[in-house]
């Protein structure tokens, strides 16, 4: 399998500026190496060109909605490029906007599912979002609700069906946002639904939802999914997430699935990082996500 690395430094879709640095982050625990070590081929595409910001987010809309449509726009089309040439991406975030990119370049090639790793929802649209943050309506937005030039960018819409999309991990929803991901037909497991059933349940569900009515899965991992003890360099820290070992039991199962079509790893904010912690976490989880074994 070759690996495609595609760094994708924005910011403006969240609220803490510093997220724009998780692709260095990222490549400097090793991410490049690490993959070679267990024999794929890897290629770094760099980084794709981000417009910079020195003005204050428009009131009316989502919050630097063009910049983030233009972004997500350049990112759909190298995203495809890599698709239909059957390489595998890896996508650096960057803030959690640029999934709507992503899954939009992976769906103009094939029917897709998704599997949403977050402490969040990510269901807003811009009339229940309380922050106007547009990373917090990227799930929405790929199954086809919000703001139209957004639900419509990268040409295909929906991107995912929503019974082809699943949450892992949330804890943290709006309650404009909790009321309409109730009322749609993504599947969503809550970190209470881990608590009672275990990682390995939910995980083995949540695989054979999607993984067997799609051509191939999406995996978009939040950071902030884990708990903050083990990934504190994140914009939006909720406590009680998920465990370093459910965290690589989720990939490690995805990878032993044969789904993974495509990959992101999102909101790594170095700022408030320990060290290079989180960075170096998400190295590790992409290893797992891609096959990597203990024997
Ligand atoms: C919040 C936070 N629900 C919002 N969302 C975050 O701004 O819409 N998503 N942090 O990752
Ligand atoms: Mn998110
Ligand atoms: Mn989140
Ligand atoms: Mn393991």
């Amino acid at each position: 399998m070759e690996v495609k690395v595609l760094g994708v430094p924005t910011d403006f879709g969240a609220n803490r500026r510093g997220v724009d640095m998780g692709p260095s982050a990222i490549r400097y625990a090793n991410l490049v190496s690490s993959l070679e070590d267990m024999d794929l081929v890897v290629d770094d595409l760099g980084d794709i060109r981000v417009p910079v910001i020195n003005n204050e987010a428009n009131k009316e809309e989502a919050k630097f909605l063009s910049q983030v449509i233009d972004v997500c726009q350049e990112l759909a089309l190298i995203v495809s490029k890599i698709a239909k040439q059957d390489k595998l991406p890896v996508i650096l975030g960057g803030d959690h906007s640029i999934t709507i990119g992503s899954v939009a370049g992976m769906a103009q090639v094939k029917e897709m599912g998704l599997i949403w790793f977050d402490a969040h929802g990510d269901f807003n649209t811009l009339k229940t979002s309380e922050s106007g943050n547009i990373h917090g309506m990227p799930l929405a937005t790929i199954v086809g609700r919000g703001v139209k030039e957004l639900v419509e960018c990268g040409g295909i819409t929906p991107k995912v069906k929503e019974k082809n999309t699943v949450i892992v991990g949330v804890r943290d929803l709006d309650k404009e946002e909790r009321q309409l991901l109730k009322e749609s037909e993504v599947t969503v497991f809550t970190m209470d639904d881990i608590d009672r059933l275990g990682i390995y349940k939910v995980m083995s569900q949540a695989i054979r939802i999607i993984g067997s009515q799609t051509a191939g899965v999406h995996i978009s991992f939040d950071l902030d999914v884990l708990d903050p003890l083990e990934a504190p360099g994140v914009g939006t820290p909720v406590k009680g997430g998920l465990t370093y070992r459910e965290a690589h039991l989720a990939l490690e199962m995805i990878a032993e699935a044969n789904i993974v079509a495509s990959l992101d790893l999102v909101e790594v904010n170095p700022i408030l990082d320990q060290g290079n912690q989180t960075a170096e976490l998400a190295v590790e989880l992409i290893a797992s996500a891609l096959g990597k074994r203990i024997l």
